[in-house]
């Protein structure tokens, strides 16, 4: 039955309890059970043979890249059970399981009835293995051949009054040669749509770094996080979300290096840490890793920075020169004069106050901060969803330049990307306003005129699909549905299509919220051997250090039917496109080094591309800033003057982020643990500090129903149980994607228009029954 717009169904957010547990909330990472755990994963989902071979292979030269998180692999020893990974291997466990979903398994459980399992059930349903229609009011999917597929498609484009009918979404998995051809198929189809997941990730650093530093991305290597003297590690939980950040953690550590976390929740993985690379860490206990943490507030960053700057400024003034690098200011940076005005009006006591955090704390930030010249700043989510998310990484980036702690060894910014290629992929062109330069590039190679216009990034998009001005919407990878924010919202624009389409591995619930008619196109995944003619091709990605390296899969993919990313690309591009340009994608699909020698045509920084990522260990991109070279419009490092938020809170209100659990990746749920937080066998949460319930009168493991009143809007997530929690105060937690119905699709940081998920203000509501 279709379902109104913007009513909430039970498709969207099924509510089941599985039995909650909470065990205390532990001090240290990694360690023996995570071993446990992941070699559990793998047993249980995995045949053996492919477990170990898989193992092997992982974050190896010459194997395969891992498809969980961006971190980037050691340039010289690697450990050789993989680069091990708890979570890595959780990655690999749920691609390559053995469950297979085949045409029976859509005769048997309709759209509807699958929509009624939780995420969790239906990520364990298995790999897709065959291409499926789901007709105009038909219940169910059934099987469709590729051409069929294809030519579907290909009506949809054609018969489009514009190309700007049509939006692209990109998941940050998709390799480069994939995601080059993509773009290129994309726009040569004449429009620019081209959102990606990376709108909902780090565009908000993206944003902020190119505009003070000239560069999107980040300026530090693996060795430099090594050799740091300092590290910041600010909205950020790596023992979850990049576990392999820990050996280099405690390899600074060995260093010397001092580390600060700044976080609402004290995150196991911030704070203690033992070695699964290293036995006799094991045995003997691990290393400490934060020396301070600093509590702050649910996005109270900027306001702690400032306070920060301030005391700061106060010991410049009391000894000058001793503080603040005035030579690399006065060399390579603008607007010193106009920052340091600005900063000398906000007062010290207000911005300590809305941070959140005690002052002696951060008194003993800024003695940290002094002591030390080599500073890198890491972060991730905590940081890049919030309206002022830009103000954030801008304010850091202040920071650094007043101890000129940027552009030399052992010194810089660091945002921790999130999905295993997403950073290349932008590289690669996958954005909806890519430079003119890039543009002008693919004119002069490619001899076509491409759209001019800016396309829709996954906000725009959403709001034109609820519009009606959108006909196809296509996605490479991931699960636009559950990844948004707003999701009766966005499941009511995907509605209004005639034609959603995915490539995907696993089934997710964004085949289920569909327009008039829906495509699965199954792929082949990281793990998989991927032959083209006979011939075993690899492809290759970018890590959050810009390096780029080949991936190889080793596993026998799970059907004959699958065709890679690549291979759908350029059948989908023949079909719609015909002879109209001069590309020969049949050349390309039987042959990747062919597409890697037209990237290298086009995108500075992949000379001989082809010889190059076939060294071991790959090749690192240029980066400007590394030589302190800031390709900005002044040409220096930009100080920039920027607002202190005030979040007001009623006394009923509380502001909420929406994090991951340990048992996750983004939208698919590996486990029902979150075990370092201690939550158990329950994700419908919501994580509270025990001061707060008792205002509240809210009791331990009491269900409430959580609201949020945006765009005269009221929002509701039912049923979620109250866990005590030591949280910042008047801050709760939910999970992702869970508690998405609770954000409002207007809710978006300015400049990067980034889905303000990390601060949702809600009340708790207690139930009647
Ligand atoms: N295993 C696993 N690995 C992953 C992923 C996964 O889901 N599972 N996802 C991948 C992706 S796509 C990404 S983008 C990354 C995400 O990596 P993270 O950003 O680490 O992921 P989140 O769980 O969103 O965690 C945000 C952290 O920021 C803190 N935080 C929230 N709000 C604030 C704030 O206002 N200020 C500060 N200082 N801190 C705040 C939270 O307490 C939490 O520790 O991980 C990648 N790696
Ligand atoms: N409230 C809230 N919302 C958020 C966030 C948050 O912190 N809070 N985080 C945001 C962030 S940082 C991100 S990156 C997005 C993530 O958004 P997405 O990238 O859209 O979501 P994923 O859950 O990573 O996508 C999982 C699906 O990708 C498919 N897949 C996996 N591997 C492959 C592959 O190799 N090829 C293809 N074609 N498909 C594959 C599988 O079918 C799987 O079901 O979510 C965002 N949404
Ligand atoms: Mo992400």
């Amino acid at each position: 039955m279709p379902v109104e717009n913007d009513q909430i169904d039970i498709s969207l957010t099924p509510v089941k309890f599985s039995h909650l547990y909470q065990t205390p909330m532990q001090h240290k990472a990694v360690g023996v059970p995570a071993i446990v755990s992941s070699l559990k994963q793998m047993l249980q989902y995995m045949h053996v043979k492919d477990a170990w071979k898989a193992a092997f292979a992982l974050n190896q030269k010459g194997g395969f890249d891992c498809p969980g998180c961006a971190w980037p692999d050691p340039d010289d020893e690697r450990s050789s059970l993989g680069e091990y990974c708890e979570n890595g291997i959780k990655a690999i466990a749920d691609e390559a399981q053995k469950k297979k979903i085949t045409a029976d398994f859509f005769a048997k459980h309709s759209v509807s009835a699958i929509g009624s399992w939780t995420d969790f059930e239906i990520g364990k349903q298995g790999r897709l293995t065959e291409p499926m229609l789901l007709k105009e009011g038909a219940t169910n999917y059934t099987p469709v051949t590729w051409d069929e597929a294809f030519t579907i498609i290909a009506n949809e484009i054609q018969s489009m009054q514009s190309p700007d009918e049509a939006v692209f979404y990109t998941s940050g998995r998709t390799s480069n040669e994939a995601a080059f051809l993509y773009q290129l198929f994309v726009r040569m189809s004449g429009t620019n749509n081209l959102p990606d997941c990376s709108n909902m990730c780090h565009e908000s650093s993206g944003a902020g770094l190119s505009e003070t530093i000239g560069v999107g991305k980040g300026t530090v290597s693996l060795e430099d996080i090594h050799n740091a003297e300092l590290l910041i590690i600010m909205g950020q939980n790596p023992g979850t979300n990049h576990p392999r950040m820990l050996s280099a953690l405690e390899k600074c550590k060995k260093h010397g290096g001092k580390i600060i976390a700044v976080n609402p929740l004290p995150e196991p993985g911030l704070m203690n840490f033992i070695n699964p690379q290293n036995p006799l860490k094991i045995a003997t206990g691990g290393t400490q890793l934060a020396d301070l943490f600093l509590q702050v507030r649910i996005n109270g960053d900027v306001a702690l920075l400032k306070a920060i700057m301030l005391v700061l400024l106060n010991e410049e003034e009391k000894n000058p020169g001793t503080v603040f690098d005035k030579k690399f200011i006065g060399e390579h940076t603008s607007g010193y004069d106009e920052f340091i005005a600005s900063l000398k009006t906000q007062s010290l006591k207000e911005c300590i106050e809305e941070s959140g955090v005690e002052e002696n704390f951060i008194r003993e930030a800024v003695t940290l901060i002094q002591q030390h010249k080599k500073i890198i700043v890491t972060w991730a989510m905590g940081l890049t969803q919030h309206k002022n998310a830009v103000d954030n990484i801008k304010e850091i980036v202040n920071l650094l330049l007043l101890r000129g702690s940027i552009g030399k060894p052992a010194a810089g910014v660091c945002p921790v990307r999130g999905h295993s290629n997403v950073q290349g992929d932008r590289t690669m062109g996958i954005w909806e306003k890519m430079p003119e330069a890039f543009m002008q590039k693919l004119k002069d190679v490619f001899q076509f005129e491409p759209p001019a216009k800016h396309g829709y990034d996954v906000v725009q998009s959403i709001k034109a699909m609820h519009d009606g001005k959108v006909r196809l919407f296509f996605a490479m990878g991931g699960n636009f549905l559950s990844a948004t924010p707003d999701t009766a919202f966005t499941a009511g624009a995907l509605r209004k299509t005639n034609l959603t389409v995915h490539v995907s591995t696993k089934l997710n619930r964004s085949h289920l919220v569909h327009g008039k008619q829906a495509l699965i196109l199954p792929c082949l995944g990281r793990t998989d051997i991927d032959l083209q003619s006979d011939n075993a091709q690899f492809v290759s990605c970018e890590n959050s250090m810009g390096v780029v390296q080949m991936s190889r899969g080793v596993l026998q993919p799970p059907s004959k039917d699958l065709l890679s990313e690549v291979a759908i690309i350029c059948q989908l591009a023949k079909k719609v496109l015909g002879n109209k340009f001069n590309i020969d994608w049949d050349e390309l699909q039987n042959n990747y080094d062919a597409i890697r020698d037209l990237i290298e045509k086009i995108i500075p920084g992949f000379e001989n591309y082809n010889q190059r990522v076939r060294n071991p260990g790959g090749f690192y991109l240029p980066n400007a800033v590394r030589e302190r070279n800031f390709k900005t419009k002044t040409g220096k490092a930009n100080f920039t003057v920027l607002p202190l938020n005030k979040i007001e809170l009623n006394n009923d209100e509380y502001i909420m982020m929406t994090i991951r659990s340990h048992d996750q990746f983004n939208t698919t749920i590996y486990g029902m643990h979150d075990r370092y937080r201690g939550i158990h066998n329950e994700r419908r949460v919501v994580m509270m500090h025990e001061e707060d319930m008792k205002v509240a009168s809210l009791v331990k493991h009491e269900v409430v129903d959580l609201v949020s009143y945006y765009d005269s809007k009221e929002r509701v997530a039912e049923k979620f149980i109250v866990v005590p929690m030591p949280i910042a105060k008047k801050c709760i937690a939910t999970y992702f994607p869970e508690a998405n119905v609770l954000v409002s699709v207007n809710e978006v940081a300015h400049t990067s228009n980034t889905p303000a998920s990390k601060s949702v203000v809600v009340k708790i509501r207690k139930r009647v029954d």
